[in-house]
């Protein structure tokens, strides 16, 4: 297997991972009140609880950590609860400049034009195929303040607005019953996700990053935002979504990266 770029070791990821995360697990267990809370923040899948940890102290957080990391798609699905919120912060703790990431350095980031740019819809949808951008800017809007967490090991604290992904797919038609809904774009990177996590209500079609227009860099014209997915499940320059039953795999998943890739 060849990484594009630089292979990041397990171990090394969850160790700048768990730094971020302990900091937040922190501020929750100040308040009793708020323990659960603090619990759930943690588990980037719920299973602390299952897992036995009680997340009172570093070396408990870093055991879950190892264990989310060998958990595999088939029980993070099963975990996986809908109703569960991932954690979002105030805008004093926006990271700036928030990070660029891609396969490939920032000067290739591609170029995508507003007036000719379509999102085509396929698979398993009844409703409407091609979108402009006017048309998506007209749907509508929210914001939220959530953590990116890459697998390179690093994490910062974004803000994104757009469209719930929810929103846009029942008006596409999509059929929520199907397994996967495929994400693909202009820069030929592609990734797929399980329905109840396009469905979750903190999925977001973003089209802005800090009340802005979304900048090239970080996925102009649009990208798909989701706060319970580690960073190369958040497909940036979408041009294509499908609804599918059919496993679509993803660019860095096919080269080894877990294809869940969440909570
Ligand atoms: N189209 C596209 N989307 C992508 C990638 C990419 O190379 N191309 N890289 C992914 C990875 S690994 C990360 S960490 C984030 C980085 O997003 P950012 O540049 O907004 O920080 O984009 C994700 N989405
Ligand atoms: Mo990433």
């Amino acid at each position: 297997m060849t990484f594009r770029k630089k292979a990041v070791k397990p171990d090394t990821f969850l160790r700048s991972h768990a730094e971020s995360i302990i900091n937040d697990a922190r501020n929750e267990l100040k308040n009793p009140a708020r323990r659960l809370l603090g619990k759930r923040i943690l588990t980037l899948g719920g299973i602390a609880m299952l897992s036995g940890c009680d997340l009172s102290n570093d070396k408990s957080v870093n055991t879950m950590l190892r264990r989310i990391s060998f958990f595999n798609d088939d029980v993070q699905a099963l975990l996986f609860n809908p109703n569960e919120m991932a954690p979002t912060y105030p805008e004093s703790m926006i990271t700036r400049p928030f990070p660029f990431n891609a396969f490939y350095d920032i000067d290739d980031v591609p170029e995508v034009d507003a007036a000719t740019y379509r999102l085509q819809v396929g698979g398993l949808a009844t409703g409407k195929r091609v979108w402009t951008l006017d048309e998506l800017r007209a749907l509508p809007q929210e914001s939220q303040i959530t953590r990116h967490i890459c697998i390179e090991g690093w994490s910062a604290i974004g803000r994104w607005g757009g469209v719930r992904f929810s929103d846009f797919l029942k008006r596409a038609g999509a059929d929520i019953t199907a397994k996967y809904v495929s994400l693909h774009c202009a820069d030929n990177y592609w990734t797929s996700i399980d329905m109840p996590t396009a469905l979750h209500a903190q999925t977001l079609l973003a089209l802005t990053y800090d009340g802005q227009v979304l900048p090239p860099k970080y996925g102009f014209p649009m990208k798909l935002r989701m706060p319970t997915k580690l960073g190369y499940k958040n497909p940036k320059h979408i041009v294509a979504i499908s609804v599918t039953n059919e496993y679509p795999g993803g660019y860095w998943e096919n080269q080894g990266y877990n294809w869940f890739g969440g909570s």
